[in-house]
């Protein structure tokens, strides 16, 4: 309830509604402390004014109520760490999908100003990138049916996604609100992030690091797509056959050899 109240976009991951439980119960904790505190410091104003004590107590306190609130804080804050906050980060980064889910792995770079979506093709392997980092080198045969997507990240429903995120120029942050994933992208380097996307629709991607004057405008768009409308996408942008070429094989030269 308080997430809502705080604008919070609906979740589209699988892992997300962990991630919005804490969050609420983060909220909630703060607002309990924000009443508790705020009463306590109005209380002091009143109970410790010159009027009733024209003379300071130098002993001071002689309870030991604030130490046991001042535990009881500590100790929420420990359960939200180490019960929520560890085993979720811990997820993240070592139950990486097995390759037996089938997941899909895309390459994320970032630059001044915009994002672009690196797909392997049929092959699963990703071709040899040109020095510019956005364009697959022709003299790499894997890269042939690469599909290079700027500013539009495609996504299966139901399908593991791994993004290898990294950043042509400064550093950029990937932020996907709706699945619950924010991964800075730093040139040099190479950052997985994975989730599972469990509702299909349009996404706004931002970059989540201040990093130059466009930053504002470093956006992308994500679409969740039923698996049979992800590949007609990638199909459409993948390798087209030749114009004129004949579509029937059975009468075609035989195929260079990989
Ligand atoms: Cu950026």
């Amino acid at each position: 309830m308080l997430n809502r109240m705080m604008g919070i976009i609906p979740n589209a991951s699988e892992h997300g509604y962990q991630i919005d439980l804490m969050l609420e119960f983060c909220h909630w904790f703060m607002l309990v402390l924000f009443v508790g505190w705020s009463a306590f410091f109005l209380l002091t104003l009143i109970k410790f004014h010159r009027s009733r004590h024209p003379k300071a107590d130098y002993y001071g306190v002689r309870t030991h109520a604030s130490t046991h609130v001042e535990f009881m804080v500590v100790l929420v804050e420990a359960v939200l760490l180490l019960g929520f906050a560890l085993p979720l980060w811990a997820k993240r980064v070592n139950d990486f999908p097995k390759p037996g889910s089938n997941p899909l792995v895309i390459k994320v770079i970032g630059q001044q100003f915009a994002w672009t979506f690196w797909y392997p093709g049929a092959d699963g392997k990703f071709g040899k990138p040109n020095p510019d980092m956005v364009t697959p080198d022709d003299s790499d045969p894997s890269g042939k049916d690469d599909v290079v997507s700027p500013g539009e990240l495609h996504l299966p429903l139901g399908r593991p996604v791994i993004l290898e995120i990294t950043s042509r120029d400064v550093i950029h942050s990937l932020s996907l609100h709706s699945m619950r994933i924010t991964q800075d992208a730093i040139p040099g380097s190479r950052f997985p992030a994975w989730f599972t996307p469990i509702k299909t629709g349009e996404y706004e991607i931002v970059c989540a690091q201040l990093c130059g004057m466009g930053h504002g405008n470093m956006k992308a768009m994500m679409f969740v797509q039923t698996p049979e409308e992800f590949d007609a996408w990638l199909k459409q942008n993948g390798p087209q056959p030749a114009a004129g070429a004949a579509p029937a094989p059975a009468a075609a030269a035989p195929a260079p050899a990989k």
